[in-house]
């Protein structure tokens, strides 16, 4: 695999500092060295740059940091529509408003590869609201919406070239939504696996349902990883900790699952904050995970036949 690192560090979808400095714990923790051991061919674009962003003011006062976010948008957008012609693009966020950006770049270039965009969304959030809807104003909780298509984006952010069947979107891990995303999550017809699914059915058979629909359509599978699925307890370098998240396996067996399925094509990791981590164990954790989406076992192949 060809492997194409990507820098996106935005911190201004949250209400805190930090994010920002997310791609730069990722490579310090040795997420290159970490695939070059798998044998992988890995090469460093280095952080997007946005443009200067242009003023713009939404009526719903609590929106935050919009004209930034949307000079962000299209950068990155831009930046992964060009990654995605080859190879498999890893964005190293930054809060999780680079996903928006992601999401716009890949879908149309998947279009253009006349391909189906699938998502998985491993988060605690769903990251379904509108630019009204959401009451935070933090615009890492719009990424989502904005890529299926939910209403009020347009003269905000960049337009969404090839937008995302809601239909083939999977959210899994959820615990924290908001009212105002409920509805319209259950609206769009997102596939939505909660903590309690999980708890219920394993989460490898959530998974393996999600995959076989992406299989079924010879799609294009990418993958956004927000910290917080994890349960805090493992993972506590991230703003908005949510109690009641995935172990350390349920998260190994997720990445080692779709390693397996060979449908994934590029990855976001976000929402890293490295001045809440415990001494880099977060960001150990992430690169550890990215290892394990690329194929790496705890037994070796030949020790796994005996
Ligand atoms: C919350 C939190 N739903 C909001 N979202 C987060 O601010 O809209 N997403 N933290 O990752
Ligand atoms: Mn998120
Ligand atoms: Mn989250
Ligand atoms: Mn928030």
């Amino acid at each position: 695999m060809h492997c194409k690192i990507i820098g996106a560090p935005v911190e201004v979808g949250t209400d805190r500092i930090g994010c920002a400095l997310g791609p730069q714990a990722l490579r310090a923790a040795g997420l290159r060295e970490a695939l070059e051991a798998l044998g992988h061919v890995v090469e460093d674009l280095g952080d997007i740059v946005p443009d200067a962003p242009v003023p713009v003011s939404h009526p719903n006062a609590a929106v935050r940091h919009l004209p930034a976010i949307a000079a962000w948008t299209a950068a990155i957008a831009e930046a992964s529509f060009r990654a995605g012609d080859s190879g498999f693009p890893i964005f190293l966020g930054g809060d999780h408003s680079i996903s928006a950006g992601t999401l716009a770049g890949l879908s149309r270039r998947a279009a253009e590869r006349g391909r189906p965009l699938f998502v998985l969304w491993i988060d605690a959030h769903p990251d379904f609201h509108t630019l009204d809807t959401t009451t935070s104003g933090n615009l890492h909780g719009v990424p989502l919406a904005y890529a299926c298509g939910r209403p009020g984006f347009a003269g905000y952010l960049p337009p969404v070239e090839a937008l995302i069947d809601p239909k083939r979107v999977c959210t899994l891990g959820i615990r924290s939504v908001d009212p105002a995303e409920q509805a319209a999550l259950a609206d769009a017809g997102v596939m939505t696996c909660d903590m309690s699914a999980i708890d219920r059915h394993g989460i490898a058979v959530l998974i393996e349902r999600f995959l076989e629909r992406a299989r079924r359509e010879n799609g294009l599978l990418h993958v956004s990883l927000d910290v917080d699925f994890l349960d805090p307890a493992v993972a506590p370098a991230v703003g908005t900790t949510v109690p009641g998240g995935a172990t350390f396996r349920e998260a190994h067996l997720a990445m080692e699952l779709l390693h397996e399925s060979n449908l994934v094509t590029s990855l976001d990791i976000v929402e890293l904050n490295p001045l809440l981590d415990d001494q880099g164990r977060t960001a150990a954790l992430m690169v550890d995970l990215a290892g394990s989406l690329f194929g790496r076992r705890i037994l070796g192949r030949a020790a796994q036949a005996a």
